[in-house]
């Protein structure tokens, strides 16, 4: 076996010369590794032998590699692993990642390499899986070629899937289906997903008309690709309307458009706000983001007035429909719903959902940490405020309404109607196209319109500034990110600065994925709002710069 390893590592190490490391240093963050695409190929090759190696601790279990940069200018690309259940890589192998990326040589990397196999007793022979995608980004198809480098080197010891150009999400899913060893969860291909997704909708609609058109700016990205495929599953019950679906012209990706840019702008993208497009009354539009895990809708209230319904608003639609459908199926005191936000989740959003009886748990930024408090709950729904969100159902609660006894027709159309959400809603990852099948589902099922959706409650006006600062890991916070620990001092003038303004609430974290610290503010007012978030600006602004010169 000695052996059969050096020449192995031979073949490794003659094709990780091919891709040597620029001088960049390279972090596994939030999303895992992004930045200009040009200088991402030697990552890419280290991230598909981290892979092979991720597979092969898991016994061999497929591993996903996702080749994209979401939101990020059409420059940039990214690459990040997903692990066998279709969640997002297990948060102690983010630092291997790290390391293999910034090994300045060969050698170094293949030293590095074999450091993380001995200390995890990896087999570097043994038999691997590997599944992957890109979207539709221009750097996509050459990053791959790095990947695919990596990935034969290991000759037929790992078994690749390419899925091509697809969604996020989709490649997740096609993770956790080729692990199901129960083969419940679907096909594991993207046609798969499709079909199941649609028949989810179809036993959800029934007998219902078909849906409104909808309006769906796809950012000019990947999820322009997937809505009109699975536009095809779907005729009979609706109809997308599709915007923003230029994949091919320089420079269009996230461009004006997507859900990243409605949400940070509060407005619609232009190519939606001309006249005709939701002119009529009541029309509703949603904005994907680059890689369509993301998804925020809007409206114009009286034909006039931007209305955003965003991840919160998403989350609050959701959890009051789930509960309601427990409540009808009578399985109340078996299957409890819980919601998962962060900080940045509007202040009135949580007040309604707490006033609902319903359990409310604030973790840290990032789509990882809600997934893993989402499943502490039977069923969780998480959702951030930018649009990034699912509803996870455990196997408690499954195998509650599989064996449930309805005594009432009604009760047995709440438990069916709870299980085909099940398969509606994407359980490994949020994914835009599933989210708002989730939305039209429940629109259709309450009888609302936009309007009556966004009449729960009203947003408290907020504002979020993004500040530069010298040094922005001296920023450390606890609390779900609510509070800060360090710089020593600055949190409890942050205090005083809140305590002042009427439902102020303001707190400063330092970016996962820039270099900057982001601050957030809300208050019942819009003056109010912009004032306490300037004056924590400035707090942050003094409180860094004194540290820098300290
Ligand atoms: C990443 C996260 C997103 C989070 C954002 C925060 C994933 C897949 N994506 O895009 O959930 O909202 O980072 O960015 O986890 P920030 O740390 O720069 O504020
Ligand atoms: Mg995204």
């Amino acid at each position: 076996m000695a052996s059969q390893n050096q020449e192995l590592l031979q073949a490794i190490a003659k094709a990780a010369d091919q891709y040597p490391k620029p001088a960049v240093t390279f972090t596994y963050g939030t999303a895992g590794f992004r930045t200009l695409g040009e200088r991402l190929p030697s990552v890419i090759f280290r991230v598909g032998m981290l892979a092979v190696l991720r597979s092969q601790r898991l016994n061999g279990a497929t591993i996903g590699v996702m080749v994209t940069a979401s939101h990020n200018p059409e420059p940039d690309n990214g690459v990040k692993l997903v692990d066998p259940a279709g969640e997002m890589l297990e948060q102690s192998w983010e630092t291997h990642a790290t390391a293999l990326a910034n090994c300045e040589t060969t050698q170094d990397l293949i030293s590095a390499y074999e450091a993380i196999a001995a200390q995890m007793r990896i087999d570097i022979s043994s038999p691997a899986s590997v599944v992957y995608a890109y979207d539709t980004r221009p750097s996509g198809p050459g990053l791959i070629k790095a990947l695919e480098a990596s990935l034969s080197a290991f000759g037929d010891r790992v078994k690749i899937v390419n899925l091509g150009i697809t969604t996020t999400p989709v490649l997740h899913y096609v993770v956790k289906a080729t692990n199901d060893r129960s083969a419940t969860y679907g096909k594991p291909t993207i046609e798969g997903y499709y079909e199941k997704l649609a028949a989810a909708l179809k036993t959800l609609i029934g007998n219902r008309a078909p849906l409104a058109p909808l309006y769906v700016d796809c950012a000019n990205g990947v999820g322009a690709v997937a809505l009109e495929e699975f536009g095809k599953y779907v005729e009979n019950i609706m109809t997308f309307k599709a915007l923003n679906t230029d994949t091919k012209s320089k420079g269009a990706l996230n461009y004006q458009c997507g859900a990243d840019f409605v949400k940070t702008k509060q407005q619609l993208p232009p190519s939606v706000a001309e006249p005709g497009v939701l002119a009529q009354p009541d029309t509703r539009g949603a904005s994907f983001d680059g890689d369509a895990d993301r998804i925020v809708y809007y409206y114009l209230r009286d034909g006039k007035t931007f209305r955003l319904l965003d991840g919160d608003k998403i989350a609050v639609l959701a959890a009051l429909f789930i509960e309601d459908l427990v409540k009808r199926a009578r399985l109340q005191d078996a299957i409890k719903v819980g919601v998962v936000q962060t900080a940045y989740a509007n202040g009135s959003s949580t007040k309604f959902i707490k006033e609902r009886n319903i359990p409310v748990t604030c973790t840290a930024t990032g789509v990882k940490h809600l997934h893993h408090a989402a499943l502490k709950y039977d069923v969780g729904v998480y959702f951030e405020a930018n649009g990034h969100g699912t509803v996870l159902f455990s196997a408690a609660a499954l195998e509650t309404l599989h064996k449930a006894k309805p005594s009432s027709p009604e009760e047995d159309k709440a438990t069916k109607n709870l299980l085909a959400l099940s398969e509606l809603i994407n359980q490994a990852v949020g994914d835009a196209l599933s989210d708002l099948l989730l939305v039209e589902v429940i629109l259709a099922h309450r009888a609302w319109g936009a309007a009556e959706w966004d009449a729960g409650y009203e947003d408290l006006p907020n504002r979020l500034v993004k500040v530069e600062v010298p040094d922005r890991t001296i920023f450390l916070t606890t609390d779900a990110e609510r509070k800060l620990t360090s710089p020593l001092g600055l949190q409890k003038l942050i205090d005083e600065a809140v305590a002042k303004v009427e439902q102020g609430r303001s707190f400063v974290r330092p970016s996962g994925t820039e270099d900057c610290v982001r601050v957030y503010a809300e208050a019942s007012t819009t003056p109010a709002t912009d004032q306490l978030a300037a004056i924590v600006t400035d707090l942050v602004k003094h409180t860094a710069a004194a540290a820098a010169t300290a």
